[in-house]
């Protein structure tokens, strides 16, 4: 498919020192219209496409545990579609993740399609780090609706401040990590805060270790999201400590190990300065 002019994602969309301050103090923020309604429009139909094309569980929502109810999860759609390599390839939102970190450079880790279905179920509080086997702090992920979200659709809620943490203790995703991290959201007195409702081409952007969910989508609408997963240019391979980060290393590090740079083949330089 050939996309329009002026599609091409590749120019600067200039972050706030109110944004950054506020992605470094809490861990999270969000740059609305980051994307346009007809730069969406372009993209949407290729990455709908290819999200449903590679999607894994297929049956029904009543017969998947909490963690498959939660959305349709495909992941590395660039490496299966010209169009979704552009917009997964976009300078624009490689060069906000650098600039949110402070980092001079920013490479791909995977991108990944989220879409929580009508009546799909609870995302359960987690920490994407404990997946990652990076050993850096400097992981973000832009997380962009390509429809809107209204408030009933099961928009991403954030902790505030507990990237500064780093590994809480939870365990991977699904229901203990639910039950875990809603005591110790309750013991902290942790300031939670969701950037609902979202236009399409809204942007938020969270830390590896920042602890986040979403509420279960109760409206009759696809919530269809995109997400692109960046760590600053430089970082090593961290410890293989637990078979996700072992997973993780095969699938998306070219199988680096312990100490190598993460920069395989699956890990293009996005944006450098
Ligand atoms: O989209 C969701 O419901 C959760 C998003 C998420 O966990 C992430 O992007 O890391």
């Amino acid at each position: 498919m050939s996309l329009a002019a002026g599609t091409a994602l590749h120019d600067v969309h200039e972050v706030g020192r109110d944004a950054i301050d506020d992605y470094r103090t809490k861990g999270h923020t969000v740059l609305r219209g980051l994307a346009s309604q007809s730069e969406i429009d372009a993209y949407l139909p290729a990455i709908s496409d290819a999200t449903f094309r590679i999607r894994g569980d297929e049956r029904p929502l009543a017969e998947r545990d909490t963690y498959g109810k939660a959305f349709i999860q495909s992941m590395n759609l660039w490496t299966i579609d010209d169009t979704v390599r552009r917009f997964v390839f976009a300078r624009r939102f490689a060069r906000v993740a650098a600039e949110l970190m402070g980092v001079s450079g920013v490479r791909l880790y995977h991108d990944q399609a989220l879409f929580k279905e009508p009546g799909g179920g609870l995302t359960p509080w987690h920490q994407d780090q404990v997946y990652w086997p990076l050993d850096t702090d400097n992981t973000i992920t832009m997380w962009m609706p390509l429809v809107d979200v209204p408030s009933d659709v099961g928009s991403v809620e954030f902790v505030s401040g507990s990237h500064r943490s780093g590994d809480l203790g939870g365990t991977a995703i699904g229901d203990d990590s639910q039950r875990f991290f809603n005591r110790l959201i309750a013991e902290q007195r942790y300031t939670t805060q969701s950037y609902a409702p979202m236009r399409a081409g809204d942007a938020t952007f969270h830390s590896g270790w920042t602890l986040h969910g979403a509420p279960a989508n109760e409206t009759q609408t696809m919530r269809c999201v995109m997400t692109i997963i960046y760590f600053a240019d430089g970082t090593r391979v961290g410890a293989l400590d637990n078979p996700m980060r072992e997973d993780d290393a095969r699938q998306w590090l070219g199988s680096r190990r312990t100490g190598e740079l993460a920069d395989g083949p699956l890990n293009p330089l996005l944006w450098s300065v």
